[in-house]
């Protein structure tokens, strides 16, 4: 029988059946995709194919196959990568700028990647009730940076804010919430549902760093957003890029490869060649410094990938 994979703890699956009911899966050890090499073969939003055996223990036998899926290498050497949810309609990509702080190269990363899998993005900045006026200020350029490139923002607090516009966003889609530990993934999937879900955590006195809390992905049915539904999942430490060539790296920077159509070279890697209207554009202050910076850093990446 077919069903829906709902939760993924790393060795077995919860997959909600075509006949409504949920049942504990597995998968063989040696269950591969072709082409993908991932340390979860089986994700959170995939559908599959379930037998049960005699025995009563059931089986994921096949995968359907995927609209689309958000994926990540571990470390940006490692091999391994990890999918973190497949056919899903948009990434909320939760965000702090300070307890603990986001980094802007993780944000870029994770945008990048969204946009190499035609994922739409949402990004998230959460706690502002936690802030300083000079944190809030800086969460203020940060999302004029970011719409300014095109993308949708909100600044919201999942404890104490009113999170009826993120609602909005959230209907009728099915919406992957990623971001580094302890940024409040768990916090904002419980204040959606206005009960307890899932556990939460602290963040860390000595590190001012989330605890890896969620250590499983679940998704979430909310009767407000149906038949939308929220993933919640494990925070994420790096993000390290998926394999991209070098040429491919700027059409994931929107606002670096519209430049680029002005850049004196056609295969301008905007790394100092004359002629090139995105280094010019980075002096004027029209493309950010911090954006430049992370598009380089997945640059060298795929150099360092090559010559291994
Ligand atoms: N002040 C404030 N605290 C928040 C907010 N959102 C989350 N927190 C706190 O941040 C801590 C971490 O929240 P979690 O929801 O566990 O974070 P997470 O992103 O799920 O973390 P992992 O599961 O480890 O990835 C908890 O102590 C939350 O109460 C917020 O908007 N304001
Ligand atoms: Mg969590
Ligand atoms: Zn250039």
């Amino acid at each position: 029988m077919r069903g829906l994979v709902i939760k993924s703890t790393g060795n077995a699956y919860l997959v909600r059946m075509d006949d409504g009911s949920d049942v504990e899966c597995h998968i063989k050890g040696n269950f591969r995709i072709r082409g993908i090499r991932s340390t979860n073969p089986v994700a959170v939003g995939d559908y599959v194919e379930v037998q049960t055996l005699a025995d009563g223990t059931n089986w994921i036998t096949e995968i359907e196959e995927r609209r689309n899926y958000i994926i990540r290498r571990s470390t940006n050497l490692s091999k391994e990568s990890h999918i973190l949810a497949a056919n899903i309609d948009q990434v909320a990509l939760i965000v702090t700028v300070n307890h603990p702080e986001t980094s802007t190269t993780f944000i870029d990363r994770f945008l990048a990647t969204c946009e190499a899998y035609s994922v739409p993005t949402v990004l998230i900045f959460n706690k502002i009730d936690l802030f300083t006026p000079d944190e809030i200020a800086r969460v203020e350029e940060l999302r004029s940076l970011y719409e300014s490139i095109g993308y949708t923002t909100l600044a919201i607090s999942a404890v104490s804010g009113e999170l009826s516009d993120l609602k909005k966003q959230f209907v009728n889609k099915v919406t992957l919430l990623s971001g580094n530990s302890g940024v409040g993934k768990s916090t904002l999937l419980n204040a959606l549902f206005g009960k307890e879900m899932t556990r939460t955590g602290k963040i860390s006195d000595a590190h001012d760093k989330g605890m890896h809390t969620t250590t499983f992905s679940e998704m979430y049915f909310l009767d407000d957003i149906t038949p939308g539904a929220v993933i919640d999942t494990p925070g994420i430490k790096g993000f390290g890029a998926i394999n991209m060539e070098k040429e491919e790296v700027s059409h994931y920077f929107r606002e670096i490869f519209r430049t680029a159509q002005e850049c004196r070279f056609g295969n301008c890697t905007h790394t100092g060649e004359p002629g090139c209207a995105v280094s010019e554009a980075v002096v004027r202050g029209e493309i950010a410094m911090s954006r430049y910076e992370s598009y380089l850093s997945i640059l060298g990446d795929c150099t360092e990938t090559k010559y291994r």
